[in-house]
């Protein structure tokens, strides 16, 4: 969750994205704990940097909370930041570079797979956090001898490392945003779809060298200029990275989910909940939304004890720990809120045996409502399955299509002329000029209104509330002239027109549940086969899930469409064995169908359930 750039551009990057624990008011670790910086040392004998901070003045024992991550810790700056709620209940705190960053010893390896007995590699991340509680346990003054372990995103997936054949001092963890499986829905690819401008961005800021101090090669202010200039994937390689990005090297290797990405999917590895577990994600996370629901889902298949928790709130990638993130036109300001009443009481509670109210199975933001649900199960059983039907003339509605109206829409999608994923210009990803990278999935999308490549189908003015719960699964009947295609299905909460209550956001077009799929991949994600042309073919596309109210007088709608640009790299619309080294003239533009009849209708699956 820090803010990923070079070294040189730290200080813009604080600029840009100020966190709580950077600003300058806030005091710093120091002022309330004695911190030093240790090696410490793991059972292969590399030794990883680490900053314990012990509080000051404090007689009784006092539980540890551990951080590690990728991203450096010498800036380090939480305990009275965003840690400031568990401060205040007393802890000792620790942050750690992982192998391989920064000042630590060893190799870093991105996203690490769990050994398997076929190993030579002696460790992973989870032995790491192993090695380090033991050590901590022994060497940190004054500890109670029990361990919480935190973090958001990439510390997210190191947090559920932890909990993975966990030290028994580890009592409580909280993997946030846990990038979870990189191919399926985290960072790199999305259902197929490969992430252009994150892939290329991430890669190179993390691999390029160790300090990060090599500036990408973006000349651009406007990234949709250099990302459709560079043309193939192809080039990515030869005039930029050179084999010198692993992670680059892996994506062209690995196009397709195969036993690479399978053996760093996390949600097939973890069998339960084997600690306490707070999974927190948030709605609108450009990085990692999928992550925390497939944890909790995971730990769910076997938590006969109770231990697997949720909470989903109206957030982008970490923004429930930093104010600057927040997302007005879903989020009253509801992050102090988490870490006050949910995150401090859930470690309190574990590893303090400090009373509190319990911790609801799921906790859920509904942002349409501007309210917490609590639910005792999640996906709720008490639901009604709904569907909703895309129709003739741009309609949308619970009723499915008749005989009587038009059988499809069609649309010419162009790779030359990709529809951009958010308003231009896009800056990178985390530029420190400023970039609004971490707002895109709220905003309003009308800036595609008048695409002829933007399907847009609208219902009339809702009658009542109608909230769903659960998963939003899109269901297309489509066809192609070409021999593969992406799909991309928004669900959107289109705002009354008139909305004296706050002008500013009449007829806004918030999406609430927005996914993309490569059409390839359509019978299977590791054995993708090409698309008949011309033949109505089902599609499904997995929009993950949502809690989220559409308010009396609000209008639902669904957008479909086949680029999404540069988010996502343009799918060829040819056969191409592997896209990543797609020749240019392989790039076509093609027609693509959605059809709309009672035997073939295209629809979004919801589920239903009461709003009050
Ligand atoms: N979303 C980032 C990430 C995690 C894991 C792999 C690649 C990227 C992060 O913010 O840490």
């Amino acid at each position: 969750m820090m803010c990923r750039l070079s070294v040189l551009l730290l200080v813009a990057c604080a600029i840009a994205y100020p966190s709580t624990s950077a600003h300058a008011q806030t005091p710093n670790d120091e002022s309330t704990h004695f911190c030093r910086f240790v090696m410490v040392p793991m059972r292969d004998g590399v030794k990883l940097n680490t900053k314990v901070c012990e509080m000051k003045g404090s007689t009784a024992p006092l539980p540890i909370i551990l951080d590690r991550t990728p991203y450096g810790i010498n800036d380090m700056q939480a305990i009275n930041g965003e840690y400031r709620f568990l401060a205040a209940d007393g802890y000792q705190f620790v942050y750690q570079d992982i192998r391989g960053r920064f000042k630590s010893e060893g190799k870093f390896l991105m996203n690490a797979p769990l050994r398997t007995p076929a190993d030579t590699r002696k460790w992973d991340e989870s032995t790491d956090a192993y090695d380090t509680v033991d050590w901590l346990i022994k060497n940190v003054a004054n500890n109670n001898g029990r361990v919480g372990v935190l973090g958001v995103s990439y510390p997210g997936f190191l947090t559920t490392m932890a909990g993975v054949n966990p030290h028994p001092a580890v009592k409580a963890i909280s993997p946030q945003a846990p990038m979870t499986d990189t191919w399926l829905g985290d960072d790199f690819f999305h259902q197929g779809a490969f992430r252009l401008s994150y892939g290329f961005e991430y890669a190179g800021d993390m691999e390029l060298s160790v300090d990060q101090s090599v500036p990408l090669p973006i000349g651009n202010w406007d990234t949709y200029d250099f990302y459709l200039n560079l043309g193939s994937l192809a080039n990515v390689e030869t005039k930029y990275f050179k084999s010198k990005v692993p992670t680059w090297s892996a994506f062209v290797a690995h196009p397709t989910y195969d036993a690479y990405w399978q053996a760093r999917a996390v949600q097939r590895k973890l069998e339960k909940a084997s600690v306490p577990t707070l999974t927190v994600g948030g709605w609108w996370d450009q990085e990692d939304r999928w992550g925390p629901l497939a944890t909790y889902k995971a730990l769910e298949r076997s938590d006969a004890a109770g231990k697997n928790f949720l909470v989903m709130g109206p957030w982008n990638h970490g923004g429930w720990r930093n104010s600057a993130r927040k997302m007005d036109v879903v989020d009253p300001g509801t992050a102090a809120e988490y870490l006050r009443d949910i995150e401090a009481p859930f470690f309190a509670t574990y590893l303090k045996d400090k009373k509190s109210a319990a911790q609801p199975e799921a906790k859920l933001y509904d942002a349409g409502a501007k309210a917490w649900r609590s639910y005792d199960s999640w996906p709720p059983k008490n639901g009604v399955q709904k569907s909703l039907y895309v129709r003739a003339n741009g309609a949308l509605s619970f009723d499915p299509p008749t005989g009587a109206e038009l059988a499809f829409d069609q649309y010419v999608s162009d790779p030359a002329h990709p529809v951009p994923y958010r308003a231009r210009p896009i800056e990178q990803t985390y530029d420190p000029r400023g970039s609004r990278w971490y707002f895109w999935e709220t905003e309003d999308q009308r800036f595609v209104d008048g695409r002829p490549d933007v399907l847009t189908f609208k219902s009339e003015p809702l009658a009542d509330d109608v909230t769903i719960a659960g998963d939003v699964i899109a269901h297309l009947v489509a066809a192609t002239t070409g021999r593969d295609a992406d799909w991309v299905v928004k669900l959107i909460d289109v705002f009354p027109d008139s909305m004296p209550s706050d002008w500013k956001l009449g007829g806004y077009e918030l999406m609430v549940a927005h996914e993309i799929m490569r059409g390839r991949y359509r019978k299977s994600f590791s054995n993708p086969e090409p698309i008949q042309p011309n033949v109505p073919t089902e599609f499904t596309v997995d929009l993950h899930q949502q809690s989220h109210t559409f308010k009396k007088g609000h209008r639902l709608m669904v957008q479909i469409q086949s680029t999404w640009f540069p988010a996502y790299d343009r799918n060829p619309q040819t056969w191409v064995k592997n896209i990543f080294q797609a020749k240019p003239v392989d790039f076509q533009a093609k027609t693509h169908r959605i059809w709309h009849t009672p035997s073939q209708p295209s629809r979004v699956d919801v589920t239903v359930v009461p709003s009050r």
